[in-house]
Order: C-alpha cells, then sequence, then structure tokens
C-alpha cells in the first residue's frame, strides 16, 4: 500500500493522529505475533505479581532479557521496516530517532479502569506540561495484534492545552477521576493490521477489553532533548546493525547518545 505523506502529515498537524487501516498483512502480523507472544509470556512469569496486581504494559521488548539475537534481529527489520519509516518520515522528516517499544494489556484486575492522561505529565508539572506540548513531541506507532477497542483520543490536544473538563478529569481535580469519560473524547476502534500513530502528549487513554495486546513503537525527533529515556540494551549491537536492511532509526539513536 502507497502511503500518502503530504495527508498523513497534514493529518498528524490538524488533529495529533492517524490510523491506517489494513496496513499489515495477516503474514506480517502473524509472525510479529509470535515473537511478542515469546517476550509477553516470559515476562509475564519473571513479573508475576506485578502482573496480577496493577501492570497493564511492560516495555524494553527489543532488549536482551527475553528475546534472543533472531527474534530481536527480525523485530529489529519490523520496526524500522519500509511501511513503518514512511509513516515516521511523514511526521519527523528529519533525522527520527528510535525511543523505546511497549506492549499493552488488559490489566488482570477488572475493577483497574483505563484513565486519561498526557505522556509528558509523568515528568513535568502542570506550567512545564503547558509549555512541552508545544515543542517537538514524541510519536507512538500502535499496532494492535488482536482486534481491540482501541484508544480514546482528544483530537488537536497535541497543540493546545486542556479544557477545564479535560483537565479536571486527567489530573484528577475537584472530585473527578481520570477514568471518567470526556464529551470531546473519540474513540478508535483497532483490528489486527491497522496502525495508529499518535503525538504521546495528546490526551489519551487505551480502553481495556477484549484481548488486546498491542505494540507501540516509540519515535522522537532527534532535535529534542530525549536520549535520556533510551536503554542501551534496546539497541541493536554492531552485529545485529548489518541485518538491519535500514537501520538509521536506531542509528540516529546511537549517535545521538555517543554525543553525550
Ligand atoms: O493502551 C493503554 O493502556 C495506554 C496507552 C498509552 O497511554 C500510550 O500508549 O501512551
Amino acid at each position: 500500500m502507497v502511503v500518502n505523506r503530504s495527508q498523513l502529515n497534514s493529518n498528524y498537524d490538524d488533529q495529533g493522529y492517524f490510523v491506517i487501516r489494513n496496513y499489515f498483512n495477516a503474514a506480517e502480523i502473524s509472525s510479529l505475533r509470535k515473537v511478542i507472544l515469546k517476550f509477553h509470556e516470559l515476562w509475564k512469569h519473571d513479573n508475576a505479581d506485578f502482573y496480577q496486581q496493577e501492570a497493564f504494559n511492560s516495555s524494553l521488548i527489543t532488549g536482551s532479557k527475553y528475546l534472543e539475537f533472531d527474534d530481536r534481529v527480525m523485530f529489529f527489520n519490523f520496526i524500522s521496516s519500509k511501511k513503518i519509516m514512511n509513516v515516521v518520515d511523514s511526521v519527523i522528516s528529519d533525522n527520527p530517532a528510535f525511543m523505546n517499544t511497549q506492549l499493552f494489556f488488559n490489566p488482570v484486575n477488572p475493577q483497574q479502569k483505563d484513565f486519561w492522561h498526557r505522556d509528558c505529565q509523568y515528568d513535568h508539572d502542570v506550567e512545564v506540561q503547558k509549555k512541552v506540548i508545544h515543542d517537538t513531541q514524541v510519536l507512538h506507532l500502535r499496532v494492535p495484534l488482536f482486534d481491540e477497542l482501541g484508544m480514546e483520543l482528544v483530537p488537536g490536544t497535541h497543540k493546545r492545552w486542556d479544557s477545564d473538563e479535560e483537565f479536571d478529569v486527567r489530573q484528577e481535580k475537584n472530585g473527578r477521576v481520570s477514568s471518567e469519560s470526556l464529551s470531546t473524547g473519540k474513540k478508535i476502534k483497532l483490528a489486527a493490521g491497522d496502525l495508529l500513530l499518535f503525538s504521546a502528549d495528546m490526551i489519551h487513554r487505551g480502553l481495556y477489553g477484549l484481548d488486546r495486546l498491542a505494540l507501540d513503537i516509540l519515535v522522537f525527533d532527534s532535535a529534542a532533548n530525549f536520549v535520556d529515556y533510551v536503554d542501551d540494551d534496546c539497541l541493536p549491537d554492531i552485529s545485529m546493525l548489518d541485518k538491519i536492511e535500514d537501520p538509521r532509526l536506531f542509528m540516529n539513536t546511537i549517535h545521538l547518545k555517543s554525543k553525550g
């Protein structure tokens, strides 16, 4: 499928997200699912208490702890494949860099509710959040491995501050809680094979339900100062770089790391 980069860029610019339906074929999803399920089973076993009590995601999937060389190489090749890079390049035209991967699943405890947030709220107080949403943003590329209820997003909030309702719910102020519904929320149902790209700093929440297992690839603009968020072990080593068809997403991160 040929993507129209300028259309994607303008959708992202206006709304903070876009979806491409049926972007990956069944064979692509099935080989990815095989590797990710291997990681997930080992991770759940190793983090049994955390998984049972409160977890709704894991991260560092490209790292060496659970996946072996060949699976990691396959996974790095997926992350930097033409399909993914075409989409990444449509939003970040200059030196996009790999940050991390995360895997989202349903919490075991059915009382645990999906919650609104901007990713930057975990790193910054409110005054700084107001500034950083106008700076370079981190992108999430969500690849659902099974059909899922998807994400709920507030379109346009990658570029604007919260309304009073959004702020109170997201920050749990004035008696509101972050799992309440928002009148401005837009639900994006996703099927295996779809790709959703969204800004990490827009107001969003994952929707729990069905058998969700969604891979998020996180990418940032090299001009922004996010390299400290990258774990060295999650990058390909020299022997793997040789086996990656287009390693520039990782090379950009490695280059930033080498500059300190
Ligand atoms: O799917 C989820 O549970 C939350 C997803 C999310 O917040 C994110 O990808 O930043």
